[in-house]
């Protein structure tokens, strides 16, 4: 059901508190709307995301860092100076705050940034990998992040060499096409099935597997709150979806709890 007017986000964000102080377990599932308020830009947006501007055959695929390395290369570069210049926002401090108050609640992201860890939430799942761990195309190496430098929008840079067997290093995160590392997509399902509270703030669920994790949850009997400015084509799983920002609504629910 949605909740859109001030009077019906009251009176959910309420009804939320009871479930929340009993759950044993609560998730909170996040996508690129969470850090869109940290002026991180999201990829489905009409006017401001990335996609309206680039086509993710060209930047996000194994083939097209193949095909232009330095494109790729410095468009993933260009993506990690805005991350360490962005800061948290009231949702990922409210998502903190909350995981001080509750027994055990964890945070299953697709970002790729570290905004969640730098409002100091612990315990985060990366799903779609990280921008501050590149490694070898090759090897699989890890290498080490390069200093944060300039790189203009649509600039190329050249990739470092891997220093174990010289190959190209990639950018640390998992491109269309490519398989969600092993140990988080289990702990993703594991902590899908068995939580008593799944929250996805901020995704547009049109990425596959991450996408299918709240109806996971919501099989195994969780209930299930969206927090999204925007409808989604998942909202008929939801319990709730409650029609807001990350910053505006997840610091009420903390209150509330
Ligand atoms: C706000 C807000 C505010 C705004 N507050 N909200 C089944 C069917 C069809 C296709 C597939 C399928 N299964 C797999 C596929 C293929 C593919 C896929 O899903 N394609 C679809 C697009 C159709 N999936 C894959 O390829 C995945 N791999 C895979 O399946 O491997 C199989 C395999 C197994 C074994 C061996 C080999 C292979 C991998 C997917 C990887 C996705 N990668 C990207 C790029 C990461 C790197 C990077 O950052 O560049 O991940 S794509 C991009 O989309 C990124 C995101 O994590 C992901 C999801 O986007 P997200 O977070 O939902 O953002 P948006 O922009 O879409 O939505 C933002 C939302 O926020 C909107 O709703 C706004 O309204 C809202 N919002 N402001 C709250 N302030
Ligand atoms: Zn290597």
């Amino acid at each position: 059901m949605r909740y859109a007017t001030e009077a019906e986000l009251t009176s959910a964000i309420s009804s939320l508190a009871e479930p929340l102080s009993r759950a044993r377990h609560v998730v909170v599932f996040t996508g690129a709307g969470m850090s869109a308020e940290s002026g991180v830009p999201t990829f489905r947006d009409a006017l401001s995301g990335l996609w309206s501007r680039y086509n993710p055959e060209d930047l996000a695929t194994p083939e097209a860092f193949a095909q232009d390395p330095a494109l790729v290369w410095g468009w993933y570069e260009w993506r990690r100076a805005i991350v360490h210049q962005a800061r948290p926002n009231a949702g990922h401090i409210a998502i903190a705050a909350l995981a001080q108050k509750l027994p055990n609640l964890s945070v299953i992201t697709q970002n790729v940034d570290d905004l969640h860890e730098r409002a100091g939430t612990e315990n985060v799942v990366h799903l779609h990998g990280y921008l501050d761990a590149p490694r070898c195309s090759v090897c699989q190496e890890l290498a080490p992040p390069p200093e944060i430098y300039e790189v203009g929008e649509g600039a190329p840079a050249d990739p470092p060499s891997c220093g174990k067997c010289g190959g190209l290093v990639r950018p640390g995160v998992v491109w269309f096409g490519e398989a969600i590392p092993e140990a988080a997509v289990k702990t993703a399902y594991d902590w899908a099935a068995h939580c008593d509270v799944w929250i996805t703030v901020g995704t547009s669920g049109k990425v596959y597997p991450a996408a299918e994790l709240p109806q996971v949850a919501q099989g195994f009997g969780a209930l299930t709150v969206q927090i999204n400015p925007e409808s989604t084509p998942l909202d008929y799983q939801y319990d709730y979806c409650l029609v807001g920002t990350a910053a505006e609504i997840l610091p009420r629910i903390l209150l509330a709890v």
